[in-house]
């Protein structure tokens, strides 16, 4: 590898059909040898089921499949698609990544997560997460038919889409136990996604006195008014950069 790429937070949805094609020729144009999706690269995943021929998931799936057959493409599950199956990844040629994972490449020694697990504000939401990471929950939900998979998933957005406009506050990464993770990797970077508010922030010093930091990556969102496709870049010559991709 020479160069690896960081995205996350993509949320693909048949009704944003542009953001899916910005990603869509990104993918298969990126000079990338390497890309690691992390986290929540689909709206919402109620099961390797619902990508039947022809559906907006199984889109999604073929443009997975032709990047991993020219490159290395990595995915770590977020809060949205925590449901995708190993085997939905395996049929894509996509590596399955576990959270957090530790990445050394090119003198940088970089700790990978979707970042939802570090809000330990959110105690509501941990519970939550806790309990549909269960086999239990997962088969039992699993073993509904997916009409109603979709719906109870549909229900729960508008449910926390409501709640969030209401309250106006972003999700709030907890800096002390992103040290903590960063000293039990040996690692001095956090790169995430999840709260949608990229940027790089230090957080002080390991115990050998290398500094910390975290960088947070972008969502992706196109529309006829907006165009946000930032892509997280390492490569030999500029080390972490953040670049938007060509697209066309
Ligand atoms: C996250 C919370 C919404 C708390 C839902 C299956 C389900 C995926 C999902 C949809 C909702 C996550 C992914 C969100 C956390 C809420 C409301 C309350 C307590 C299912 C697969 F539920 F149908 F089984 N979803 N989203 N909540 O909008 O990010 O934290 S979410
Ligand atoms: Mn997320």
């Amino acid at each position: 590898w020479r160069t690896v790429d960081f995205i996350s937070d993509l949320h693909l949805k048949a009704e944003e059909p542009h953001t899916f094609q910005a990603w869509q020729h990104y993918m298969l144009h990126t000079p990338a040898d390497a890309v690691f999706i992390l986290g929540d690269l689909f709206e919402v995943w109620v099961g390797d089921d619902s990508a039947l021929p022809g559906s907006f998931e199984d889109h999604c799936g073929q443009v997975l499949r032709a990047a991993g057959a020219a490159m290395d493409v990595f995915f770590m599950r977020g809060n949205r698609d925590f449901l995708v199956g190993a085997d939905f990844l395996a049929r894509c040629g996509v590596h399955d990544l576990a959270e957090p994972t530790m990445l050394s490449f090119q003198e940088q020694t970089c700790l990978l997560t979707h970042g939802d697990l570090l809000c330990t504000d959110d105690v509501a939401y941990q519970r939550f997460r806790r309990q549909v990471r269960t086999p239990e929950w997962q088969a039992a939900f699993l073993a509904r038919p997916l009409a109603e998979r979709q719906a109870m998933a549909r229900q729960m957005r508008e449910h926390s889409e409501a709640h969030h406009a209401a309250q106006g506050v972003y999700a709030h990464i907890d800096a002390q136990l992103a040290r903590r993770w960063l000293a039990e990797a040996g690692a001095t970077t956090l790169i995430h996604g999840h709260t949608h508010q990229p940027g790089d922030h230090a957080l002080g010093a390991d115990a050998a006195g290398r500094p910390l930091t975290q960088v947070v990556l972008s969502d992706w969102h196109v529309t006829a008014a907006e165009r946000r496709t930032q892509v997280l870049r390492l490569t030999p010559a500029d080390g972490l950069q953040r670049v938007t991709p060509r697209l066309g």
